[in-house]
């Protein structure tokens, strides 16, 4: 859902974030929702990356967390790239999520102009089939990290996202938590119904 546009970056906040968890009592997530700002930045070198892309924001809006959303390229929009990281952090972005197949440089040029945590998500397309994107995503030179997830691992981009936030609020660790605990439960249950030949 796009609620509005902040400088040249679509805005996206899920649902629950504006009904479910504006009524959380968490001083913390208040704070969240009263600043109504992102605080990821999710970054896709094309809009034939967003089938993929797009599962990291749905799963920011599960966890309530604000986003934002936009296609930008090391290559293709060298200084839209550069501009979007070096403005971030005042911007009031915590973590970037940026996603690129091929020679994907995207994560690593916006690592380079940001310090903040920066999560490259590694696509699969070309001959190469995202071995290369893996690549050019994870071999960052010492000093200019990039956090990088499995191959079109954009839900990982965002749970790790998750985690980074979950250590200046709380309550997003607690939504981890909750996350993990439904996943041991449901997997128990299909345990048990394999088990006992009911699973389909
Ligand atoms: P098109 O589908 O637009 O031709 O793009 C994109 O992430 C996309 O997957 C093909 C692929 O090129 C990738 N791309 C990069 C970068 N910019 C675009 N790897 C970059 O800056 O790293």
């Amino acid at each position: 859902m796009i609620l509005g546009r902040r400088k040249k970056h679509a805005v996206f906040l899920g649902p629950k974030m504006l009904v479910h968890k504006s009524i959380d009592k968490t001083t913390c997530r208040k704070e969240i929702h009263m600043q109504n700002k992102p605080l990821v930045g999710i970054l896709m070198g094309s809009d034939s990356d967003l089938p993929v892309m797009e599962k990291a924001g749905a799963v920011l809006e599960e966890m309530g967390v604000p986003y934002e959303m936009d296609i930008s390229s090391a290559h293709r929009l060298p200084d839209k790239t550069a501009e979007y990281a070096r403005t971030a952090r005042e911007r009031g972005l915590e973590v970037i999520i940026a996603g690129a197949s091929m020679a994907a440089h995207l994560a690593g040029v916006i690592a380079a102009h940001t310090t903040l945590p920066v999560i490259g998500v590694p696509l699969a397309s070309g001959a190469l089939n995202g071995v290369d994107a893996l690549y050019a995503t994870v071999q960052m030179p010492p000093g200019i990290p990039v956090a990088t997830v499995a191959v079109d691992g954009a839900k990982n981009a965002a749970y790790l996202a998750c985690a980074i936030l979950s250590i200046k609020y709380p309550e997003i660790g607690r939504d981890l938590d909750k996350f993990r605990e439904a996943t041991r439960n449901e997997l128990l249950k299909k345990s048990e119904k394999l088990r006992q030949g009911k699973l389909d």
